[in-house]
């Protein structure tokens, strides 16, 4: 992409109402827009961000074997009033009426509609296991829509919903999803740990948070340190190894973590001093499971192996794609800005050109830009009449993990500088070599 040619509203100046780096930030690098309270605009590079964000969720759900759908947005009240939960939900869900004045919503969860999908056209024992997951817009009006993308009215969710003929069998596709979600942050780079956490209005008695320390998180932690040193399950996981799983699942519920909802206190006073975490973290993802909550009331059953037909256990599994973004940011930045880990880049190059205009710096970005393009990475090339410095903090600002710094006197020497956001390095080097170094 040529910036001359792109869509980046770039603020020189910090947004007065964000209050944290990463709604600062956002705004600043022209990544969103706020539209209404807790509503906001992707713009190109945040929708870039997002997306590379989805793949990934998409590529753990998928290889665990959960099948994706699309659901639609608005609901239906009926639906909500058969499994109890319209009047309970509140004035957190925002509701609607048609023009023939029917009472709809605008879905803040997904677990009514799955439910009655499935008990459309299954029957049997023998059509499952069964996980179905979207990635969908959701509405929550929330009482304080705040920090930006961290907790909005209207945000992305992956959700999946597993359906299994007894506990057994849900217990499996909990510890499922449990690893996929181990697998998922750790692609991004992030450390996520799983602690006890309430299942508020979604129900049932096992669920998990996956969290993220920072200092910014809107939750209370307590976890064992030994956290930060596991090490996450490989592509390689069997995902039908059902003791494998289980015995991942045990390591990482083993030692103490809890949200400040399911805190002991006098549990957590027992480990040693050097061990405790007590801090902040952000729920990037939640995983329930709550048996036939839903199944019982709006009768979705399944025949079992004895001819018996009896309701459907299930769980529900929520990952924020958009909450993500933010918590990315919230984890990795330093003052002069972003700094993207290479897999949730928007690019992962920036040429640099540090005398637009001159021939000799405006031929070699052509050339850089060209290969890099053809070679399949995502490249910025930063084609404007402006100077170094104004580059330089662009480039800082939006994160991208690679610059190539172009300039008349490194050329006279045959050489470009390649510099890394995560650590600031520079190196000096050929054209060539800095294409080979990146893979092009
Ligand atoms: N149906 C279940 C699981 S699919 C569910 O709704 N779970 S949830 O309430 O825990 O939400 C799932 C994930 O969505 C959360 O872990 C969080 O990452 C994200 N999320 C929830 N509320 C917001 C919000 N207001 N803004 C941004 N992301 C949110």
């Amino acid at each position: 992409m040529r910036l001359s040619r792109y869509f980046l509203p770039i603020l020189r100046e910090t947004p007065k109402e964000a209050e944290i780096a990463s709604h600062r930030l956002m705004l600043r690098a022209g990544m969103i827009r706020q539209e209404a309270a807790g509503i906001y605009a992707f713009l190109p590079l945040g929708l870039r961000v997002l997306d590379k964000v989805c793949r990934i969720v998409r590529e753990e759900q998928d290889r665990s074997d959960a099948i994706e759908l699309l659901m639609p947005t608005i609901q239906s009240a009926e639906l909500w009033r058969e499994s109890g939960r319209y009047e309970a939900y509140g004035k957190e869900m925002l509701r609607i009426k048609d023009r023939h004045e029917r009472e709809m919503l605008y879905g803040p969860t997904n677990e009514e509609m799955i439910t009655e999908i499935f008990r459309a056209y299954v029957r049997s024992y023998k059509d499952l296991p069964l996980n179905l997951y979207h990635l969908q817009w959701k509405f929550r009006d929330e009482v304080r829509p705040r920090f930006g993308l961290m907790r909005g009215r209207e945000f992305l969710m992956k959700d999946a919903y597993s359906f299994d003929v007894d506990l057994a069998g849900a217990t499996h596709a909990y510890n499922r999803m449990f690893v996929a979600y181990l697998r998922t942050f750790a692609r991004m780079g992030l450390q996520s740990i799983p602690m006890v956490a309430e299942s508020g209005p979604i129900g049932g008695n096992l669920s998990h948070e996956f969290i993220v320390l920072a200092d910014t998180g809107e939750s209370e932690v307590f976890c064992h340190r030994d956290y930060l040193k596991f090490e996450v399950p490989g592509a390689d996981v069997d995902f039908d190894d059902v003791p494998g799983l289980q015995a991942i699942v045990d390591k990482w519920t083993a030692l103490y973590a809890a949200t400040s909802d399911k805190h002991d206190a006098a549990a957590f006073a027992k480990l040693a001093p050097e061990q405790r975490i007590s801090a902040r973290g952000i729920e990037v993802g939640q995983v329930f499971y709550f048996g036939t909550k839903y199944s019982e009331p709006m009768r979705a059953v399944v025949t079992g192996h004895d001819g018996v037909e009896r309701p459907v256990h299930m769980g529900s599994y929520g990952i924020g794609p958009t909450r993500l973004v933010a918590a990315l940011i919230e984890v990795f930045h330093d003052e002069a800005g972003i700094k993207w880990p290479e897999a949730v880049a928007p690019f992962r190059v920036a040429i640099l050109n540090l005398k637009q205009g001159s021939s000799e710096t405006d031929t070699a970005c052509e050339q850089l830009y060209a290969t890099l393009t053809a070679a399949g990475i995502d490249t910025l090339y930063h084609d404007l009449d402006e100077r170094p410095g104004s580059k330089f903090a662009t480039a800082d600002l939006i994160g991208i993990p690679w610059q190539i710094l172009v300039g008349p006197r490194g050329l006279a020497e045959g050489k470009i500088e390649v510099k890394r956001r995560a650590d600031g390095s520079r190196e000096l080097m050929t054209p060539a070599d800095a294409l080979d170094r990146l893979g092009a």
